[in-house]
């Protein structure tokens, strides 16, 4: 797999509708497209750091910085055989997981490209189809969430998910419960609490919620291990797990029962595969996360997804519950029933439709040997 020219697209592309959530409101998103190029074959990465450090510390900026100075001289005019060669090239840098991921992407779609599989194929997927749901942000009232709802299960969305901010938890849950009793509901607090809450979480028990994502500290093991002991609902963890061993310690220490795995997050899909594996091995159920990818982000978690323990939906969700127009051609859509087929031509899966890439980017820079 040679590599003689790489190309950074800092994209910026408005939503469909603002997202709220306990960290702030994004109205656009702005994220990293990296292509790599090399033996005529083009691979495609998307790098999700976002414009502020509010989920983790990466920014685009952080991770343009990362990309160019170090990631990218590491591989550049280099020909590797596999992707451990090459992200063996870039184990001296600490952290910057999203960076790494984004490039790492790239390379995936390359090789398997290059042996002519499927992405998901070439990662050791084994469904055509995933089952897929909804994360809806805060909204003004409960009327305009249950209007929302319900606009996403009819299109057949299988599991939704309702972001929380302390003063705005129990009343949204308990009015989505009445009005749909048998619907899978979980959580998300984006770390927005602390101990102190308990009885917050000890209040939402009778609601029968799937789960609560990542309640504490976005840092925290600990802490979440004491909050798991004092509920029944399974905590899942986000922020906290960004390696194998943070997995580990989560998983012994009884921090949650549910893991929520990002390639973005975790570093890259290597890692991410090694995160499934072992939650595999000790019965631990894993779904995908998202980042509200544009549609190359969004082919490589599809692919991912398609591995055997990702067994609970994931927060994959059509192209236009995003953007208006998406970067790939065919964009997502969603079945009836909930899933989202897995694209099994070469690589990613789908095509980039470069004249939109090239209207929301905002800044480009060329790579060569
Ligand atoms: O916590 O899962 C999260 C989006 C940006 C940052 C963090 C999160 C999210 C989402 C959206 O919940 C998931 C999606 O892409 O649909
Ligand atoms: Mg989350």
């Amino acid at each position: 797999m040679l590599l003689d020219r790489i190309t950074l697209y800092h994209i910026k592309m408005e939503l469909v509708t603002p997202f709220v959530t306990s960290m702030g409101t994004e109205k656009e998103e702005e994220h990293i497209i990296i292509k790599v190029d090399g033996d005529g074959i083009t691979g495609w990465g998307e790098c999700v750091a976002a414009a502020n450090p509010f989920y983790t510390y990466e920014t685009v900026q952080t991770a343009w910085h990362i990309l160019s100075d170090f990631l990218i001289p590491g591989i550049i005019g280099k020909n590797f055989n596999t992707v451990d060669e090459a992200i063996s090239s870039w184990r001296k840098v600490r952290g910057h997981n999203m960076a790494k991921a984004g490039l790492e992407a790239a390379l995936w779609d390359k090789l398997a490209k290059s042996k002519n599989i499927s992405l998901s194929k070439m990662l050791g997927g084994v469904k055509e189809k995933i089952d897929v749901g909804v994360s809806i942000g805060i909204q003004s009232s409960d009327n305009e969430l249950i209007k929302k709802v319900e606009g996403y299960l009819e299109e057949g969305y299988k599991r939704i998910k309702i972001k929380i901010a302390p003063g705005n938890d129990i009343q949204p849950v308990k009015a989505l419960r009445k009005e749909f009793p048998n619907i899978l509901l979980q959580v998300d607090a984006n770390s927005a609490y602390t101990l102190k809450d308990v009885k917050i979480f000890k209040a939402m028990e009778e609601f029968n919620l799937l789960m609560i994502e990542q309640p504490l500290g976005y840092e925290d093991i600990y802490e979440h291990s004491k909050l798991q002991r004092e509920i029944k609902t399974p905590i899942c963890l986000d922020e906290s797990i960004r390696t194998l061993a943070d997995t580990r310690a989560a998983i012994e220490l009884e921090s949650c029962k549910i893991i929520n795995i990002k390639p973005g997050r975790v570093g890259g899909f290597t890692e991410a595969k090694l995160i499934h594996d072992y939650c595999a091995s000790k019965n631990i159920p894993v779904w995908h996360g998202g980042m509200l990818e544009s549609g190359i982000g969004r082919a490589g978690n599809v692919a991912l997804a398609s591995l055997p323990n990702f067994t609970l939906p994931g927060d994959i969700s059509a192209s236009k519950r995003y953007y208006k127009k998406d970067i790939v051609e065919p964009e997502f859509v969603i079945n009836k029933d909930g899933t989202m087929n897995v694209p099994s031509k070469t690589g990613i899966g789908v095509e980039v439709n470069i004249e939109r890439l090239e209207q929301v980017t905002v800044q480009k820079l060329f790579f060569s040997v």
